[in-house]
């Protein structure tokens, strides 16, 4: 059994790439729900819809989130109504939202939620949020502390970070079957997602760590960062704050307890002696995945080296 750790967008090409080089069924996908919010009265869980989207092949390849050709009439409405439009729910995507915010309400948990809805999609790996209970990112801005999507989408993480926190992880739970997969899986993969704002609190969930330190899984990372910068996104400020080296180093650093081999851009080779000295294992390869090409390679090469 193969785990992967993954947030939205950046994750969900190597899980792509898993998706269609890996047997279903070896598949276990665990999702950062951090970025999770409340948007006109429903639970949107960003990560989880990104994943499930792109293991149904329903996915939105130029945007990376959402619905392939969904259209917006709702949100245009609500905008015209005087409502916040500044996420783009698509009116697809908007079903999702309503029947998991009513489930929620009925009393099922969010993993019984995804459980559902990934079966009705027809996937056939497992698909579970790192947590059902809820856990929020906190964003420090010299501005005040901001929810997650309000830095990342309204205020397009243009404001300085001070600091990044997780409300409520410390009482959190992992959800049913989280460390059991960890700790029965043959590799962990963690895949190329932030590594402070979604990969950070899987990590931080209780158990989940102490649990990757101690599988008999290898563990392998493929770096979000290449020279210095991420391929996209504020990754690279929330390094900083938290006063990780933003490199490919920093990245292995940051995960230096558990990792046993980490995949890092050609461009990088220069930091294998530093992050071998870590030891941690490092191969190099062209580690971009724009393509569905080079998504299901990296998967390939990361089946080979397993
Ligand atoms: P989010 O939840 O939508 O922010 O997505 P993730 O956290 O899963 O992924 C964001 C990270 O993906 C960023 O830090 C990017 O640097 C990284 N990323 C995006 N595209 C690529 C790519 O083509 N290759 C690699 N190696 N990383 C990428
Ligand atoms: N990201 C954006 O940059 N702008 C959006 O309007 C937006 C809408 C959206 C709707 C549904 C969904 O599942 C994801 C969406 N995302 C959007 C992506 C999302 O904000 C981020 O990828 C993650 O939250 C980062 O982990």
């Amino acid at each position: 059994m193969l785990v992967l750790l993954t947030g939205g967008t950046g994750g969900a090409k190597l899980v792509q790439g898993f998706n269609l080089e890996a047997r279903p069924e070896d598949l276990v996908i665990i999702c950062n729900t951090a970025d999770d919010f409340v948007f006109h009265g429903l639970h949107i869980s960003p990560d989880l819809d990104t994943i499930t989207y792109t293991m149904a092949g329903l996915s939105d390849a130029a945007k990376g989130w959402g619905i392939r050709d969904d259209t917006f009439v709702v949100l245009d409405w609500l905008g015209r109504l005087g409502g916040e439009s500044w996420f783009k729910l698509g009116d697809r995507d908007l079903a999702t939202h309503i029947m998991r915010s009513n489930l929620l309400r009925e009393g099922l948990t969010l993993s019984q939620i995804t459980e559902r809805i990934r079966k009705r999609l027809g996937i056939e790996s497992i698909i579970l949020p790192m947590s059902d209970d809820r856990v929020e990112t906190r964003i420090e801005t010299p501005n005040g502390e901001i929810s997650f999507q309000d830095y990342f989408v309204r205020g397009r993480w243009r404001d300085e970070v001070h600091r990044i926190t997780f409300t409520g992880v410390e009482k959190c739970r992992p959800a049913p079957g989280v460390l059991d997969s960890i700790r029965e899986a043959s590799a962990v993969i963690l895949c190329p997602s932030n590594p402070i704002t979604s990969i950070g609190p899987i990590l931080t969930v209780p158990g989940i760590r102490s649990a990757l330190r101690e599988t008999r899984a290898r563990i392998i990372a493929v770096s979000p960062i290449i020279r210095g910068m991420p391929y996209s996104g504020p990754a690279h400020k929330f390094m900083a704050a938290m006063g990780i080296e933003v490199s490919a180093f920093g990245v292995a650093s940051a995960y230096r307890d558990f990792l046993t081999l980490i995949l890092i851009a050609l461009e990088d080779s220069e930091l294998m002696r530093k992050i071998e000295g870590l030891g941690i294992q490092t191969v190099t390869t062209s580690i971009r995945l724009e393509s569905l090409d080079d998504r299901r390679r990296v998967a390939r090469e990361l089946l080979a080296l397993l």
